[in-house]
């Protein structure tokens, strides 16, 4: 009876294990997915730079970055025909029409922790989002 007892909390013991490792696994490979989206985002000479293509949109649409850093956003424009070359950043209050193929540079100062920045199209049917923690 008791030894029915201690095999059945072992195989329980052991499922559970089971369950966890495949779990961080899972998690573990969701991170790595999420680190691909963060690549538009670099340090050179104690400014961050985040890097937005624009072209019939937006992307990436969400960038993750860091706060308390000097930041600048680079939009990258390249044959954009699209209203998206019609960029509105309230927050760094920038208004401009894009070149059809080229960089354009948004100084964002320094930017705070949970303080995201928007941009969007002049029609405001395309945006993106530059998240700060
Ligand atoms: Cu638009």
């Amino acid at each position: 009876m008791s030894k029915n007892a201690l095999s059945i909390v072992i195989v329980s013991i052991v499922l559970v294990l089971i369950f966890i490792f495949t779990f961080d696994a899972k998690s573990k490979a969701g991170d790595s997915s999420s680190t691909q989206s963060v690549q538009n985002v670099e340090v050179k000479n104690g400014v961050q730079y985040i890097t937005i293509n624009a072209k019939g949109g937006y992307s990436p649409r969400v960038s993750s970055a860091k706060a308390g850093i000097p930041t600048k956003i680079i939009i990258k424009t390249k044959d954009t025909y699209d209203c998206s070359a019609l960029l509105v950043v309230r927050s760094a209050k920038f208004q401009k029409i894009l070149p059809q193929s080229g960089e354009t540079e948004i100084d964002l100062g320094t930017p705070k922790a949970g303080e995201p920045v928007q941009g969007v199209c002049g029609m405001g049917m395309y945006s993106f989002v530059v998240e700060f923690s």
